[in-house]
């Protein structure tokens, strides 16, 4: 089987990621299982940019494949803020209810709430092949926090069509329509064709 890393130190899209698998495919480890494996600066100016070089940092610090995520929220009414900087809105603790609290006080008031959650997806193999995939998921800011399932912006962000925040649906519901699904689903694809041409070249 073959292996490949999650570049995250985000339990929460770990859990997500390994979730949406398929069953006997590839044998995974999370960053968290390399304690030489350090933060990576995420100097990048797009989610892809900063997907890249978290993964490849993976790639040549393992010499395995790696799979690195960066994703965030963008607010039409902010200029597509937070953005890249979702994480540390509200500072570099990365607090994910500060965010929270910040997001509902630069929106009060306000009657544009659209919104997007975004998602890029990063996959490197140590012989130098490098591969991006993006997703995206529409929805609207809350007035008011509800739900406790999910992670980050998830109790904020209403999808009108189900009625429910991000936070209130299960983790299988949330993986059917989420940035970070619609993205896994493209990199599972990218997964499967190389290890098609790895196959052939064998032959
Ligand atoms: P790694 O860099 O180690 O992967 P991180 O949490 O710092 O972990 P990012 O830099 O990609 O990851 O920041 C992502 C932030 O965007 C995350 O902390 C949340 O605040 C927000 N976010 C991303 N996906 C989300 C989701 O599915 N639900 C809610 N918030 C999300």
């Amino acid at each position: 089987m073959n292996k490949i890393v999650f570049a995250t130190h985000n339990k929460n899209k770990v859990a997500e990621l390994t979730s949406m698998l398929p069953a006997k495919s590839w044998s995974v480890q999370a960053a968290s299982d390399f304690p030489e494996l350090e933060d990576v600066e995420e100097t990048g100016n797009s989610f892809a940019e900063n997907a890249l070089l978290k993964a490849r940092y993976v790639t040549k610090m393992l010499g395995q494949i790696a799979i690195a995520d960066d994703s965030g929220l963008t607010v039409e009414y902010l200029k597509g803020a937070p953005g890249i900087y979702s994480a540390r809105y509200a500072g570099e603790t990365k607090n994910d209810q500060a965010n929270n609290k910040k997001l509902i006080k630069a929106l009060v008031g306000i009657e544009n709430r659209v919104a997007a959650f975004c998602c890029a997806i990063a996959i490197t193999y140590p012989n130098g092949k490098e591969f991006v995939v993006e997703g995206s998921c529409p929805g609207i800011i809350g007035l008011e926090a509800r739900g406790n399932n999910g992670f980050g912006y998830d109790p904020l962000f209403y999808l009108p069509e189900m009625g429910k925040t991000m936070a209130e649906l299960t983790m299988e519901e949330k993986n059917k329509i989420s940035h970070r699904a619609k993205a896994f689903s493209l990199a599972l694809k990218v997964l499967q064709r190389e290890e098609e041409i790895v196959k052939l070249h064998r032959l």
